[in-house]
């Protein structure tokens, strides 16, 4: 069947079982603006991958990697130019700047929708446009929410199979009137009649736009990562955010283990840290020595949707499906089970080739090969690398692999229900200042501790190193309303939870990343920090003891367990000293922040920063 809209560009054949009209007629609305030269309505099969993937190796997007070394992997590599995500091109076009707030860009709605219909007219001409269903979440799961995207690129095809639960099963959940979110995308290089594609088409001019009034995403000009893959950042952080602003429920930037006592007790954390923290080291840490019968099983490595469940506990749902990870720093000893995870179905993007046909990036071994195809498919070696600097994989090169894959992957992962959340952890990379671990007195000196959360800059980033950024419960570039009004959402969420009778969880603020005088890290970290989590759920129980302090309560040296690692009282003191001094000049810090965000700043957490202020002073 064919709507009236779509004369003169490609047919719609719409597959028989599509059987929501309002997708149909949004297609058809798409197809007529982008002008496709073809339709394609992903099913989702594996007959479907294979063959979307052989049609990239055809093109030249793809390479196979060796499948002795690396069964059913690809390596992509992408235009220089298209590595990372690009936050001063994303816009949220609320009715009101406001509603922005100040840490997001903003463009007005009908200013905007004027910008894209001039990009989008004829953006997909020569090139096929894919119907992408998904589910952010368990098929069917009360807190899962429905996209479509449509996209002219088969790269997030491929990924977003992977991603998200993609394919036909999602028209069952959606029926014939079910609401999506939908996801316009496309890589912006239309092909002129006989035109020969390039391996990574894009477009220097790019725009990544979020309507959060009418819950829709534009993408234009990018093929990378969070720029294309628009569950991810675009939906189930910026979009999903303001419709659990609006619902009553959160979507986070934060992982969610399990974590289950020799005594089979399980409990459940979820932890936001800023990049280059070690996001999913974390959610897959195996247990140190010492603590043998523990066991640490992953939820989710990137982001959580939390809704509270009829007895007023918060129920978490990791709404993807696989992991897009960082893969420079990346090996057997920081993340073993990441490792496991990569062994087969993997889509790598922009990490060196090897001459075997497998893949390798900075980190991966400690001795590099003796050559490599780096990222941008020259030659390289250790020799060209201390020469000229050259990475081999670009320092945002990453792994696209099923979730399923994980050897610490939760049974409970895939339940509609989610699990109940236990503790919330905020983290960030911090030299000084900042002790290892602080439970919050309360709900709002927690929300308080989230929200002027800071982190060291590191290489890998743009921009200095090492100066602090605040990032607030690391959603700064993903809330998609108001960052105080976001705050505000946090405060009268615990408010309703605990007014209702509900035990809330506690909340952590972390740091693993103290420095010594020589500037060497102090705390062993990776599975070591098990031993933090464990004092966290003694806390939960009842049961840990602690020293309550200016900004909450630590553990004391004989709080931990220390079976099975040397580390001194004198250690534990560098990693948890607190230096009033520094405190008051990280105060003057917390200042510019809410300064940039006193328009509907919370009362309250003005009035944390005074309280805290004084006992300092005290
Ligand atoms: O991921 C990290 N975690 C969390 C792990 C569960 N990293 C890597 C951060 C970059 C992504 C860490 N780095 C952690 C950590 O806890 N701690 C550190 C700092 C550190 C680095 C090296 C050593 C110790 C601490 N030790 C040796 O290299 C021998
Ligand atoms: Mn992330």
């Amino acid at each position: 069947m064919n709507h009236p809209s779509m004369q003169g560009t490609a047919a719609l054949n719409v597959p028989a079982w599509v059987k929501n009209q309002k997708l149909v007629a949004w297609v058809a609305e798409i197809a007529a603006l982008t002008k496709p030269e073809r339709i394609h309505w992903c099913d989702g099969s594996q007959e479907e991958y294979d063959q979307l993937c052989e049609q990239m190796v055809a093109a030249g997007t793809l390479k196979r990697l060796n499948p002795a070394k690396r069964k059913n992997s690809f390596l992509a590599l992408s235009d220089p130019s298209d590595v990372a995500r690009v936050e001063d091109r994303t816009f949220i076009c609320a009715d009101k700047k406001e509603d922005a707030g100040p840490t997001n860009n903003w463009i007005a709605p009908a200013e905007m929708r004027q910008t894209l219909n001039g990009l989008f007219d004829g953006c997909m001409r020569g090139r096929t446009l894919y119907v992408v269903p998904f589910s952010m979440g368990p098929l069917g799961s009360p807190i899962a929410h429905i996209g479509v995207e449509l996209s002219d690129s088969p790269y997030v095809a491929v990924n977003m199979r992977i991603m998200t639960r993609m394919g036909k099963a999602v028209y069952d959940v959606l029926g014939t009137d079910g609401d999506f979110v939908p996801c316009v995308h496309t890589v912006g290089k239309p092909l002129a009649a006989g035109e020969k594609d390039v391996p990574w088409p894009c477009n220097p001019t790019k725009y990544i736009v979020h309507f959060p009034q009418t819950r829709e995403i534009w993408s234009f000009g990018s093929g990378y990562g969070g720029n294309a893959l628009l569950g991810k950042k675009c939906f189930a952080l910026r979009i999903a955010s303001t419709m659990g602003r609006d619902e009553g429920w959160l979507a986070e930037h934060m992982l969610i283990l399990g974590v289950t006592s020799p005594e089979g007790r399980k409990y459940h954390v979820a932890a936001a840290f800023p990049s280059a923290c070690g996001k999913t080291n974390f959610a897959m840490l195996i247990p140190p020595k010492g603590f043998e019968g523990w066991k640490v099983t992953t939820i989710g490595d990137d982001i959580a949707w939390i809704k509270p469940g009829q007895d007023g506990r918060l129920y978490a749902i990791n709404p993807e499906a696989g992991y897009f990870g960082v893969a420079p720093g990346t090996s057997e000893k920081t993340n073993f089970n990441a490792m496991a995870t990569l062994k087969e179905n993997v889509i790598f993007t922009n990490v060196a080739l090897t001459d075997d046909g497998d893949v390798w990036w900075e980190g991966m071994t400690k001795e590099a090969p003796a050559h490599l195809v780096d990222w941008q498919g020259r030659d390289w070696t250790p020799e060209i690398a201390k020469a000229t600097g050259a990475k081999a994989a670009h320092p945002n090169a990453r792994f696209t692999a099923p979730a399923a894959q994980c050897p610490s992957i939760d049974e409970n992962w895939d339940n509609p229900a989610g699990v109940p959340i236990d503790a919330f952890i905020f983290g960030g990379r911090r030299s000084t200042t900042v002790p290892l671990v602080t439970e919050a007195r309360n709900w709002t000196e927690g929300v308080y501790m989230a929200a002027t959360m800071g982190s060291e800059t590191t290489a890998a980033a743009a921009g200095q190193q090492g100066v602090v950024r605040r990032d607030p419960f690391a959603m700064l570039p993903f809330c998609g309303y108001n960052m105080s009004d976001y705050f505000g959402h946090w405060l009268d969420l615990g408010k309703k939870l605990e007014a209702a009778g509900a035990k809330l969880p506690k909340i952590y603020c972390v740091n693993w990343f103290r420095k010594d005088a020589d500037g060497s890290f102090v705390w062993p970290g990776f599975g070591e920090n098990m031993r933090v989590l464990s004092w966290m759920i003694d806390r939960v129980e009842g049961k840990g003891q602690g020293a309550e302090h200016v900004f909450g309560t630590s553990p004391r040296y004989e709080d931990l367990n220390w079976n099975g690692v040397d580390f001194s009282p004198a250690q534990f003191a560098q990693v948890t000293s607190i230096d009033t001094d520094a405190w008051k000049q990280e105060l003057v810090l917390h200042d510019e922040l809410f300064t940039q965000l006193k328009h509907n700043l919370p009362q309250s957490l003005a009035e944390t920063r005074s309280a805290l202020g004084k006992r300092l002073e005290g």
